[in-house]
Formats: structure tokens, sequence, C-alpha cells
């Protein structure tokens, strides 16, 4: 009967071929969680991308437009982390396969880390930033990945032989005969006229070359992504002492902060800073190291250190940066007190030729940003900054220098980790977003936001606080106004503001019944513009839209 048959063979085979199996997965983790170990410790040792990360960097850059713009719509900032995840998922199912086949084929094992490492090598190549630490990082790990495979092979054909792995050892003498496990699995092991399959020398060797495999490579991992977070050294950003500015600005006016719990402060603690980037991991560069060069449709191309731009006269400018995907109400907006060098001026020594209407700026890591040559030369306070909030620059945020210019958006202006400068022409080359479907003249569109009341909060009925900031960088903010319900509009109290380059805060009053309320808020700037109620996704060059929130009054 069929079933009986099934039942005979299931009592001997598939226990061998769990085995088997198991045996199979955990040598192709192991040795992937080797190539993993070693390819940071590589990369850290070079101070150069992780092999992961590198590879994480080629998605991104050449992922269609559409499924970025998903993926951030799904996964907001944690994007990054949701890629990386992804990555490492598909290495460990690979991983786990190649195992298993490699125990009876092992070309087929270190064939499939030879196609690891070529596609590590190839997003190094796609990536484009001349990164050869990167590159050996991949190399070495594929290296050692190679060699705990090969460990991890004999001795788990070792620990299968007493069920005739391949026939290669078909007795258990042959197993006990066998010194290839190592002499302390040797010595430790008595002799085991035939070995079950949780004793004898054979089990116990694969055990601990196993267990060594993985210590070697989680220290190694360990260590790798340790050591980038060393500081100390004359570049690091601890040691980076920032010039006093040459013209300083007065104190912030009284008054630009009413501090109404719950409202956004005027000025934003560098570590609450919001962050935008496609960074993967954060680029820490060493400013002993650091040039920008500044070439193109220039007359007099130039690079510049680090020293000679701290030797310069600095000047300190109230800027508040926001992100062209700042939904409305959203938070991918922050102010701050920046330190740098004019761009104009440095332009100016350059020399840009008429015609060259675009900055196309570069990043350590690659990444590029078109920047109108007018907006940055009409006179506003844009900048190389080196500081803000007081501080050299974060290192998320740029260090040791970024761009800023007030009144457009981020990604239209504001390279961190900027190394390179470039005059060109819009109708020649795109930078990285505009590649994407995004803007090319992305000014800051006039938005307002409520704070508090927060959003479906609640609050005591009668007397009722309301607050929350405008915007319209480099125009400025001449009135905001609000209304409840759908009423009448009135005009909130406005704050003071250092100029025309930062957000204003707003607060008003007004007395509510118990119940549920609606608040909305429009923004008018100085040229009269008021924001209009249509509401525009931030695809492609900023979001409209009031911005209404609901509240309870108990
Ligand atoms: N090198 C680099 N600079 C960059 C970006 C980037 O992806 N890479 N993103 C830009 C965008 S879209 C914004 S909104 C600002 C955000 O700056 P922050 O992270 O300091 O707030 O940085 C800009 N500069
Ligand atoms: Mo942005």
């Amino acid at each position: 009967m069929p079933h009986v048959t099934i039942k005979t063979r299931g009592e001997q085979t598939p226990p061998r071929d769990r085995r088997r199996v198991a045996v199979g997965v955990g040598v192709g983790l192991l040795a992937v969680g080797a190539a993993l170990g070693f390819g940071e410790l590589a990369a850290g040792l070079l101070r150069a991308t992780s092999p992961v990360v590198t590879v994480g960097d080629a998605l991104v850059d050449n992922s269609p437009a559409f499924l970025m713009k998903w993926a951030i719509e799904i996964f907001g900032t944690a994007d990054k982390a949701v890629l990386i995840t992804g990555v490492l998922v598909v290495l460990v199912l690979a991983g786990a396969v190649l195992g298993v086949v490699a125990l009876r084929r092992p070309l087929v094992g270190y064939a499939g880390l030879v196609l690891f490492a070529a596609a590590g090598l190839a997003a190094v190549a796609l990536r484009r930033t001349d990164d050869l630490g990167a590159a050996a990082a991949v190399v070495v790990g594929a290296g050692a990945g190679a060699v705990a495979l090969a460990l991890l092979l004999r001795s788990a054909r070792h620990t299968l032989e007493p069920w005739g792995g391949k026939g290669e050892a078909e007795t258990p003498a042959d197993t006990e005969g066998s010194a290839s496990t190592g002499p302390s699995a040797q010595d430790s092991a008595p002799t085991v006229p035939a070995p079950g399959p949780d004793r004898g020398p054979g089990r116990r060797g694969f055990v601990f070359t196993a267990a060594g495999v993985l210590a070697a490579s989680g220290s190694a991992g360990a260590l790798g992504r340790w050591l980038p977070s060393l500081t100390g050294g004359a570049g690091s950003r601890a040691e980076l002492a920032l010039p006093a500015p040459a013209a300083p600005l007065p104190a912030l006016p009284p008054g630009t902060d009413l501090g109404v719990p719950g409202l956004e402060p005027f000025t934003t603690p560098n570590p609450d800073f919001y962050r935008i980037d496609t960074a993967l991991t954060i680029p820490r560069l060493d400013s002993t190291q650091w040039t920008l060069r500044v070439h193109g449709l220039v007359d007099r191309p130039f690079e510049i250190d680090m020293d000679e731009l701290l030797s310069r006269e600095l000047v300190e400018a109230d800027i508040t940066l926001a992100c062209v995907s700042n939904q409305i109400g959203g938070d991918l907006i922050s102010n701050t007190r920046w330190l740098g060098f004019p761009l104009a001026e440095l332009l100016r020594e350059a020399g840009v030729h008429s015609g060259a209407d675009q900055i196309l700026s570069t990043s350590s890591d690659g990444w590029t940003c078109g920047t109108p040559t007018e907006v940055v030369m009409d006179g506003r306070d844009s900048l190389l900054a080196v500081g803000m909030g007081g501080e050299p620059l974060p290192h998320v945020n740029g260090y040791p220098a970024r761009m800023v210019v007030p009144g457009l958006y981020g990604f239209v202006s504001a390279t961190k980790w900027v190394t390179d400068i470039k005059l060109t022409r819009f109708a020649d080359e795109q930078a990285y977003w505009a590649q994407r479907g995004w803007g090319v003249r992305a000014p800051v569109k006039t938005m307002s936001r409520i704070d508090v009341p927060a959003p479906l909060g609640r609050v005591e009925s009668g007397e009722v606080v309301l607050a929350g900031i405008a915007w319209a960088q480099h125009r400025g903010i001449d009135a905001v106004e609000v209304r409840v319900d759908d009423g009448e509009w009135w005009e909130a109290e406005l704050a003071e503001v250092p100029g025309i380059d930062t957000w204003v805060q707003w607060v008003s009053e007004t007395t509510v019944d118990p119940g549920n309320h609606a608040v909305e808020v429009r923004a008018t700037d100085s040229t009269g513009f008021t924001q209009p109620f249509e509401r525009v996704e931030p695809v492609p060059d900023g979001a409209t839209g009031w911005h209404r929130i609901r509240f309870t009054a108990t």
C-alpha cells in the first residue's frame, strides 16, 4: 500500500535529508555572515563604504522614480532601514540555498560568492564615486566568505559522513580516523565506534568550526561598524575649531520665541534638526582631507581647503531650511543660525561666465544638486556653511561644509558634504532629483502650520490658545489668518523675526464650546500672495493647501 511505503521511507530518508538541509543552511548562512562581517571590517579599516551599503546606495540611485516615491511614501524616513533589511534578507535567502547546494557541489557555493562579489563591484562602479576602498571591502568580504565556506564544508562533510555524505567516507572508522576536524575536537573526543547524530568527532568538529566562524565574523563586523565612530584626529568634528564670524549677527530680537507649550521653538536645536538625504550611511568626512573644487564655466577654476576657508571672513545668517517633500502640516522644516562664507563671493572669485545658469554641486557621496546661479548671486545670504547652532555642522547635516540658500527648497540648494561646484547650464546637465522628475527651480512656497492644539488633541472648553508657524523664506510673512469650524477668518498675532529668511511663530486665542472642532490656517507673504486652499502634492516642486486640524474641547 502506498501509505506504508511512504511511512517506511519517512522513517529513514527525511531525518537524513532534513539534517543535510539544516547543515547546508547553516553553512550557507555562516559563509554569508563571514563575508558580511569581514566586508564591514575591511570597510571600517579603509574608511570606505560597507558592501551592503554600497549595494543599497546603488539600488537607491538606480531605482525608477516611481519606486523611490512609493518607498518614501510607505516607509517615510525609515526607507533606508527597510532597504538595508531588504538587501540582507536577499543575501540570507540566497546564502541558505547556496549552502545546501554547496554540500554536494562546493563549486556552486564558491560561484555564488563570486556572484555576490560581482554584484558588489557592479554597485561600486555604478556609484561612480571612485571608492576603491569599497571595492576592496567587497573583495575582502567575498574572500572571507570563501575561506569560511571551505572550512565549513570540510567539517560539514564529516558531520554528515555516517549517513554517507557523497560517499567520501562511508564508515564510522573513516570518521574517527580523520584528523581534519582539528586537534581540539580530536583530543576531547573519545573513540566512538558508531557516532549518532548528536555525538562523535564529526558532529563536534562542525559545531566548533561553525562557532569559530560565527565568533570571528561577528567580532569582525562589530569592529568594522565601531571603527568609523572613533573620533580624534586633527580633521574630526570634535577637533574642528570654528573662528568667530567677522561680523557677528546681533542676538535674536526678543519675542521671536513665544514659548507657547507645544509650539515649534524658533531655533531648532541641532539634534532636532530634520534630516533628509539619500545617504544610507552618513559620510564622516575629515576636515583636513576636505577640499572644494570650483570649476566649469568660470574664468579661474580653483580648489579651496578647510584651513583656507576658515581663514576667510565668515558671516552668520538665520535661515529656515525646508524640504520639498514636506507635507501640509509636516515637520521636514527647521531653523537655525548658520555660519559660513558667502557663496556668491566665492563664485565671483572664480568668475562665472554669463550663460552658466546652473550651479551643479556634488557631495562626497555622489549626490548632485542644481541651483539657479542668479538666485545665489542676487544678494541674498547664500552660504557655504561650516557651522550651525554655534557648532561645526553635525555629520548628518553635512560636516564639514554644505550649501544653504535662503528661499530655495533643500533639494535644489542645500548640498551636504559638498566637495565640488561646477558652473554649468540647466540645458546641459541635470541633477539627481531633476533626473527623477522633480522641479529644477524650486522656490519655497508660502505655507503655515498649526502646532497648538495638537492634531486630534483634547483641550478644556472656553478660552483656547491656537499657535503655529508660517514661512515664505526670502519673501517674509505679512499675515497669518485662522478660522475655527469654517467660520470667519481672523488675523493671528505674529512673533518677531530677525529677517525675511526664517519662519515666524503665530499665536491667537478663541473661545470654544465643548465638542469637536476644526482649525485652519493660511498665511500671506510680503508680496501679498495668500496660500491657496487647493491641495497640491509635494511632487514636483512643493505642497500647497491649508493646514486643517481637529481637536476636542471637553
Ligand atoms: N549630499 C546630500 N545633500 C543633500 C541631500 C542629499 O540627499 N545628499 N538632500 C537635500 C535635501 S532634499 C534636503 S531637504 C536637505 C536637508 O538637509 P538636512 O538633512 O540638514 O535637514 O539637504 C539637501 N542636501
Ligand atoms: Mo528635501
